[in-house]
Protein backbone atom coordinates (compact mmCIF):
# COMPACT_ATOMS: atom_id res chain seq x y z
CA UNK A 1 0.00 0.00 0.00
CA UNK A 2 1.08 3.27 -0.88
CA UNK A 3 1.32 6.40 1.20
CA UNK A 4 -1.84 7.56 -1.05
CA UNK A 5 -4.20 4.86 -0.04
CA UNK A 6 -3.89 2.75 -3.48
CA UNK A 7 -2.07 -0.56 -4.03
CA UNK A 8 1.50 -0.35 -4.98
CA UNK A 9 1.83 -1.77 -8.54
CA UNK A 10 4.28 -4.31 -7.80
CA UNK A 11 3.42 -6.08 -10.94
CA UNK A 12 1.75 -9.02 -9.38
CA UNK A 13 -1.94 -7.45 -9.47
CA UNK A 14 -3.34 -9.59 -11.98
CA UNK A 15 -5.31 -8.28 -15.11
CA UNK A 16 -7.90 -9.75 -18.09
CA UNK A 17 -10.49 -12.00 -17.52
CA UNK A 18 -11.39 -12.92 -13.78
CA UNK A 19 -12.04 -17.12 -14.08
CA UNK A 20 -13.83 -18.66 -11.05
CA UNK A 21 -13.22 -22.20 -11.57
CA UNK A 22 -16.02 -24.69 -9.45
CA UNK A 23 -15.11 -27.65 -8.95
CA UNK A 24 -17.18 -30.09 -11.79
CA UNK A 25 -18.89 -32.72 -9.18
CA UNK A 26 -20.99 -33.74 -11.66
CA UNK A 27 -23.75 -36.39 -10.02
CA UNK A 28 -24.97 -39.27 -11.76
CA UNK A 29 -28.72 -38.91 -12.64
CA UNK A 30 -30.88 -41.07 -11.25
CA UNK A 31 -33.68 -43.44 -12.90
CA UNK A 32 -36.98 -44.86 -11.49
CA UNK A 33 -37.79 -48.43 -11.84
CA UNK A 34 -41.48 -49.19 -12.03
CA UNK A 35 -42.85 -52.37 -12.49
CA UNK A 36 -45.61 -52.64 -14.42
CA UNK A 37 -49.89 -54.88 -13.03
CA UNK A 38 -50.97 -57.97 -15.62
CA UNK A 39 -53.26 -60.58 -15.01
CA UNK A 40 -51.30 -62.99 -15.20
CA UNK A 41 -47.76 -63.08 -13.04
CA UNK A 42 -48.59 -64.44 -9.85
CA UNK A 43 -48.42 -62.35 -7.04
CA UNK A 44 -46.06 -64.80 -4.79
CA UNK A 45 -43.35 -64.23 -8.33
CA UNK A 46 -43.56 -60.43 -7.67
CA UNK A 47 -43.09 -60.19 -4.15
CA UNK A 48 -39.86 -62.56 -4.54
CA UNK A 49 -38.57 -60.40 -7.27
CA UNK A 50 -39.27 -57.05 -5.29
CA UNK A 51 -37.30 -59.18 -2.22
CA UNK A 52 -34.30 -60.50 -3.89
CA UNK A 53 -33.89 -57.48 -6.59
CA UNK A 54 -34.22 -54.99 -4.99
CA UNK A 55 -33.73 -56.01 -1.57
CA UNK A 56 -37.05 -55.31 -0.12
CA UNK A 57 -38.15 -56.68 3.13
CA UNK A 58 -41.26 -59.28 2.81
CA UNK A 59 -44.00 -56.62 4.08
CA UNK A 60 -42.37 -53.81 1.70
CA UNK A 61 -42.49 -56.32 -1.16
CA UNK A 62 -45.87 -57.33 -0.26
CA UNK A 63 -47.37 -53.55 -0.11
CA UNK A 64 -45.49 -52.72 -3.47
CA UNK A 65 -46.98 -55.47 -5.32
CA UNK A 66 -50.30 -54.44 -4.31
CA UNK A 67 -49.82 -50.84 -5.26
CA UNK A 68 -48.91 -51.87 -8.60
CA UNK A 69 -51.88 -54.41 -8.95
CA UNK A 70 -53.93 -51.81 -7.90
CA UNK A 71 -52.88 -48.81 -9.44
CA UNK A 72 -51.04 -50.42 -12.16
CA UNK A 73 -47.98 -49.27 -12.23
CA UNK A 74 -45.39 -48.91 -9.10
CA UNK A 75 -41.50 -47.23 -7.77
CA UNK A 76 -39.00 -50.27 -6.80
CA UNK A 77 -36.53 -48.19 -6.19
CA UNK A 78 -34.48 -44.94 -7.85
CA UNK A 79 -30.52 -45.64 -8.86
CA UNK A 80 -27.92 -44.61 -11.10
CA UNK A 81 -28.46 -45.12 -14.58
CA UNK A 82 -26.63 -48.78 -14.97
CA UNK A 83 -27.67 -50.05 -11.67
CA UNK A 84 -30.92 -49.48 -12.80
CA UNK A 85 -30.37 -51.36 -16.12
CA UNK A 86 -29.19 -53.86 -14.10
CA UNK A 87 -32.35 -54.23 -12.53
CA UNK A 88 -34.91 -54.47 -15.10
CA UNK A 89 -32.58 -56.85 -16.93
CA UNK A 90 -32.84 -59.29 -13.79
CA UNK A 91 -36.78 -58.85 -13.68
CA UNK A 92 -36.86 -59.14 -17.34
CA UNK A 93 -34.87 -62.61 -17.39
CA UNK A 94 -36.44 -63.78 -14.30
CA UNK A 95 -40.12 -63.15 -15.67
CA UNK A 96 -39.20 -64.50 -19.66
CA UNK A 97 -36.92 -68.09 -17.66
CA UNK A 98 -40.72 -68.25 -15.32
CA UNK A 99 -42.51 -67.48 -18.77
CA UNK A 100 -44.58 -64.73 -16.52
CA UNK A 101 -45.71 -61.57 -18.98
CA UNK A 102 -44.14 -59.40 -15.75
CA UNK A 103 -42.73 -55.44 -17.58
CA UNK A 104 -40.20 -53.69 -16.11
CA UNK A 105 -38.64 -50.30 -17.01
CA UNK A 106 -37.15 -47.39 -16.32
CA UNK A 107 -37.83 -43.86 -16.15
CA UNK A 108 -34.97 -40.39 -15.92
CA UNK A 109 -36.82 -39.26 -12.61
N1 LIG B 1 -52.10 -58.60 -11.16
C1 LIG B 1 -51.37 -59.81 -10.84
C2 LIG B 1 -52.32 -60.88 -10.34
O1 LIG B 1 -53.47 -60.58 -10.03
C3 LIG B 1 -50.29 -59.57 -9.78
C4 LIG B 1 -49.24 -58.61 -10.23
C5 LIG B 1 -48.80 -57.62 -9.39
C6 LIG B 1 -48.67 -58.74 -11.49
C7 LIG B 1 -47.81 -56.73 -9.77
C8 LIG B 1 -47.66 -57.86 -11.90
O2 LIG B 1 -46.23 -56.03 -11.41
C9 LIG B 1 -47.23 -56.86 -11.03
N2 LIG B 1 -51.87 -62.13 -10.27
Amino acid sequence: MGADGHEDDDGEGQTGVVTKTRPKTKRPSLYRVLLLNDDYTPMEFVILILMEVFNKSQDDATQIMWHVHNQGVGECGVFPYEVAETKVTRVMDAARRNQHPLQCVMEKQ
